[in-house]
């Protein structure tokens, strides 16, 4: 199976997010990324090359442009407005103010605002996604990483895979957060729609919603987004990802979300999978998008699951025997020690190395 991999991601090194009132260091970190390199670079059943560049007209497929452009600009602008308010103690760019819907309730719609504090709660919607030097080249290398991915499986690879770092799918259409500053998967759906002219699945398996991805195709028939996530009545990103979420207008019923029951098994999980892969088999297309977090991993310190590094192999298997062919991309995984092997099981239980290549 072909990887996908960049070292740009190395230049996003953000520093800390604020939780429960305390800073504490980002468990989205350069090292993942090189954790999962590492698993798969000296395996014969993986080859890796480097992504290519796309440019910026499929982000903005999916994207606010403005969204893009202020990414583009928010380091440099964050660092001018510190040397010129004598700011000497701030660190990366995280707001203080984010434009909560209540604020401008029954008002005329905002326009950007021009101070860079504003900009930053203009853009994002939480606290936990800082803009730090490098943020920008690494979003665009992930998405370049993920449509080099989509351009391997165009041109008849059974599957690809992407090591995309910063992850993508908490953002929408026209914010960035949740770790995330391009919607990687949806860019490449989006991409794959235009390219194939066929409908395309997209299953989530990250332990958090795709509350991004879900958003930006949720009035869409023809991009089908199926979630399976801890429950946002407990779970992050908390405001979407319930069951009733089930698409609008042309996009009705091309929307399933299959929250996750604390303390779920690996037995549990792939009951619920079934779920989810049934939605997929009775949608067109013959490419599926898969959001792959390995963060459900029940060591991962962001999840509440049982689950066990038996689970990833069996998981691929189960999305291999769909029998599309495979855009898979890295969302979340913050468990060092196990990121790259539940990775790698998951790739070659999907068939890496067996013909799927
Ligand atoms: C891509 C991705 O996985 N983004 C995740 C963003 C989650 N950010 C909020 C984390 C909240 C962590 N709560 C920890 C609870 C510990 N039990
Ligand atoms: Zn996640």
């Amino acid at each position: 199976m072909k990887v996908v991999y960049s070292e740009t991601h190395l230049g996003h090194r953000p520093e800390l997010e604020v939780q429960f009132g305390v800073p504490k260091p980002t468990p989205e970190v350069p090292a993942r990324a090189e954790e999962v390199r590492r698993a798969l670079v000296g395996d014969p059943r993986f080859t890796f090359v480097p992504p290519t560049e796309h440019g910026r007209d499929p982000i903005e497929a999916v994207h606010d442009p403005g969204l893009v452009r202020y990414l583009e600009g928010a380091w440099s602008e964050w660092q001018d407005w510190r040397r010129a308010e004598n700011v000497t103690t701030a660190g990366d760019a995280i707001p203080d103010t984010v434009l909560h819907p209540a604020l401008r309730e029954g008002m005329e719609p905002m326009a950007e605002p021009t101070a860079p504090l504003a900009r930053v709660g203009y853009w994002t919607f939480e606290t936990m996604s800082p803009v730090s030097a490098g943020t920008y080249e690494a979003a665009r290398s992930a998405v370049d990483v993920a449509l080099t991915a989509a351009d391997l499986v165009l041109s008849g690879e059974g599957a690809a895979f992407g090591v995309c770092r910063p992850p993508g799918h908490h953002s929408p259409r026209s914010a960035f957060g949740g770790y995330c500053y391009f919607n990687n998967a949806a860019v490449a759906a989006e991409y794959l729609v235009r390219h194939t002219g066929e409908p395309v699945a997209i299953l989530d398996v990250d332990f958090h919603h795709g509350n991004g991805t879900q958003q930006i195709f949720y009035r869409r028939g023809d991009v089908l987004y199926a979630s399976l996530h801890g429950d946002p009545a407990r779970e992050y990103p908390y405001f979407t990802g319930f069951a009733e979420e089930v698409g609008a207008g042309p996009g009705w019923g091309a929307n399933l979300n299959v929250p996750l029951p604390r303390g779920c098994t690996d037995q549990d999980y792939l009951r619920l999978l079934t779920r989810a892969a049934e939605a997929v088999a009775a949608f067109g297309g013959s490419i599926l998008v898969v959001s792959l977090g390995l963060d459900t991993f029940g060591l991962d310190p962001l999840s509440d699951l049982a689950v066990t590094s038996a689970l990833y192999g069996e998981m691929g298997g189960r999305v291999a025997s769909l029998r599309r062919r495979l855009v898979v991309l890295l969302e979340g995984g913050y468990h060092l020690p196990s990121l790259g092997a539940n990775t790698r099981s998951w790739l070659v239980g999907a068939g890496a190395g067996a013909g799927r290549d």
